[in-house]
């Protein structure tokens, strides 16, 4: 029987997906890097700076560690001035009364997120009250597909891997899951990966799938 629920954020929840790729964008264009949405579709779930190696695989110049850290740090000031215009409007209506409802069920819900600005995600957004666990990038050592933020977020919830299902939109994040040993429901992206136990369109399928 399923008692929790372990979202991604970005690109399930909310969609600061979008902002990732404005932010990425801007840093490709200007060290002159081709970059385009397939590329970026790879970068979902995945860590900041392993983000920017995806970003580099198509750089004509090596780049050393501290142009490295420079390149991630105004990537994200970028991307957190973006965050900026997030508001509670910007969560899809379905999104949030799927949320209400698996409150009312007495659903326990978590995040499981490789974002290290989690936080501001879900206070600008007003979700932060509907999560019992929230495990970020700031708590991990191991970005998706290692199954760490979820297997926190399990026991952060105190369920068994039986009794939780992920959502997830990226492939890296479903390989986590299943890592963990735990369900994984694709949404968006990763909806056409052939290693999803279940495939939705809109978060309230989910309460379709358990039945409730
Ligand atoms: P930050 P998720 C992930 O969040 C994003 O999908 C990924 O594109 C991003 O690089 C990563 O967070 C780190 O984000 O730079 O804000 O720490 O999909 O796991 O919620
Ligand atoms: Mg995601």
């Amino acid at each position: 029987m399923i008692k929790g629920i372990i979202f991604d954020l970005d690109g399930v929840l909310a969609f600061s997906d979008k902002y990732h790729y404005k932010a990425w964008k801007y840093i490709a264009d200007k060290e002159g890097i081709y970059f385009d949405e397939i590329i970026n579709n790879r970068l979902r779930g995945v860590s900041r700076m392993e983000s920017l190696e995806i970003v580099l695989e198509k750089a004509h110049k090596v780049y050393t560690s501290e142009e490295k850290l420079e390149l991630a740090n105004i990537k994200n000031n970028l991307y957190v001035e973006y965050l900026d215009e997030l508001k509670p409007s910007d969560i899809h209506e379905d999104t949030r009364k799927a949320l209400e409802k698996m409150k009312t069920e007495g659903l326990k819900l978590a995040i499981g997120s490789s974002s290290k600005n989690t936080l501001k995600i879900l206070t600008k957004t007003d979700l932060l009250k509907y999560f019992d666990a929230i495990v970020d990038g700031n708590k991990i050592t191991h970005s998706k597909p290692h199954p760490e933020v979820f297997i926190k977020a399990k026991e952060e919830l105190n369920l068994t891997n039986d009794e939780c299902l992920v959502i997830e939109d990226a492939f890296s994040g479903i390989d986590a899951a299943k890592a963990a040993n735990i369900k994984a429901v694709g949404i968006g992206d990763a909806a056409s990966y052939d290693r999803c136990d279940y495939t939705i369109n809109k978060i309230s399928d989910i309460l379709k799938l358990i039945g409730e």
